[in-house]
């Protein structure tokens, strides 16, 4: 690492020590997944490029922005509008909370059994260890799983400017209210941030670059549908990830470039598993940087993942917004519209995600699904029951993992994950 990058963290306030120590691990973890895959398609390369400079370059890039009088917000959660933080001249970032660090410091704030995501996020706090943490001019917390609405209380003493947004947890008409009024306030707090009142022109731009990236994440998502598949579940993942911290505009032309080569790969029928392979659908939690534990077992047990049914993935991804509106009101419509649809599970009840279950279930052509949860994440786990029930009730075999970001379980989840791979063949 260039002496630059080292005096550009020191100026953050990170932890020098702690941070070469997570940087060490991530580099470590990336090299022995996602370097020593086969077969990868060469557009993977801007992917490794990004995730080299994921503390260097494209935090410099922040800082210039900040330098240019842009500023940087950070989200934990998909409910987070980047249509409103572009068009009111900042940049949004997920923070990735993917990572075990400064347990023990966690554990005097945070009960133990909290799940890993909420005490990642505290840990990378506490430890100075995320540039992007300490970078943004505001965090943004919202009101979801009882976890994170109790432990944003807790951080707030740590962060300085956090906001917390409310959240519906019925989809009704109140619900949907709600949401607007929420979106509203946000829209008020984001232009006070920044000093720059959002217009209809900026919004529909806004709007544009935000679909266009979500565009090209559903054309990658659509050539998944392909027998052999011409690309990992690893390094199709790693797009869904990167997706939330990239330059929009480059990463929707990287991911289209990508699209081009896999086009290709399809006509000459080369994949990255052979044909036949059973193909798998992971659904559940969201699964953040560089939390890749799961999906390097399943894939390397022979089978591969053909969708994430997850906020990293197409339930933060799949819908776009209409932009076709002409007023700010007209286009927070919109925005309220495509948000109401995301069916996270704090939802009660939340039928749409069986539906999406399904619908993907089919349009990947699934052999099967793994439904990744959390420990201690009781929205989804609850959920992963019933979707079990459902799911084997039309004879669609259905494994449910229940794990953390610790290494300790990787031998039985291999042993259950292969006999399951098994099972599909
Ligand atoms: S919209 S999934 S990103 S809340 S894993 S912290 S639910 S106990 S992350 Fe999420 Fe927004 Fe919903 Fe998506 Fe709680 Fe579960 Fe932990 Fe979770």
């Amino acid at each position: 690492m260039s002496e630059d990058y080292r005096s550009m963290w020191k100026n953050l306030g990170l932890d020098l020590e702690g941070h070469d120590a997570l940087l060490g691990v991530l580099g470590k973890a990336y090299q022995d997944i996602y370097l020593s895959q086969k077969n990868r398609p060469e557009g993977m390369g801007y992917f490794d490029f990004v995730m080299s400079e994921v503390h260097g370059l494209r935090i410099k890039e922040l800082l210039d922005e900040k330098a240019a009088g842009r500023r940087i917000i950070g989200s934990y959660c998909v409910f987070v509008p980047e249509e409103i933080v572009l068009a009111a001249n900042a940049t949004l970032v997920g923070l990735c909370s993917g990572a075990d660090f400064a347990m023990e410091e966690v554990e005097k704030l945070l009960p133990r059994n909290t799940c890993a995501l909420i005490k990642s996020s505290f840990g990378f706090k506490l430890g100075k260890v995320c540039p992007y943490l300490e970078s943004a001019d505001m965090i943004v917390g919202e009101n979801t799983c009882d976890g994170k609405k109790k432990a944003y209380e807790s951080m707030n003493d740590l962060v300085e400017n956090l906001y917390v947004m409310d959240l519906p947890q019925v989809k009704s008409e109140n619900g949907k209210s709600l949401l607007r009024s929420e979106y509203i306030r946000f829209k008020a707090a984001v232009e006070n941030l920044t000093g720059v009142s959002v217009t209809a022109e900026s919004l529909k731009e806004a709007i544009r670059t935000v679909n266009a990236k979500r565009s090209a994440i559903h054309r990658l998502s659509s050539l998944r549908k392909a027998d052999p598949a011409p690309i990992s579940g690893l390094d199709a993942l790693l797009a869904n990830q990167v997706f939330f911290y990239d330059n929009p505009a480059r990463f929707t032309e990287s991911v289209n470039k990508i699209c081009d080569e896999l086009e290709q790969r399809i006509a000459d029928k080369k994949g990255v598993f052979p044909e036949k392979a059973p193909r798998i659908l992971v659904s559940g939690c969201p699964q953040a940087v560089p939390n890749w534990k799961l999906p390097m077992i399943v894939e390397a047990a022979g089978a591969v993942i053909v969708g994430e049914e997850s906020c990293v993935g197409e339930r933060g991804t799949r819908n776009l917004t209409d932009d076709s509106g002409e007023t700010v009101e007209q286009m927070l419509d919109a925005i309220v519209d495509r948000y109401f649809q995301v069916d996270c599970a704090i939802f009660t009840p939340n039928p749409d995600r069986l539906d999406h279950i399904r619908e993907m279930i089919a349009a990947y052509k699934a052999d099967g699904v793994i439904h990744y949860g959390l420990q201690f994440c009781q929205p989804y786990l609850m959920e992963s029951i019933p979707v079990e029930k459902a799911l084997e009730e039309k004879n669609i075999p259905c494994l449910r993992i229940e794990t953390d970001y610790g290494a300790e379980d990787a031998g039985q989840l291999k042993t259950r994950i292969e006999a399951f791979v098994e099972q599909l063949r």
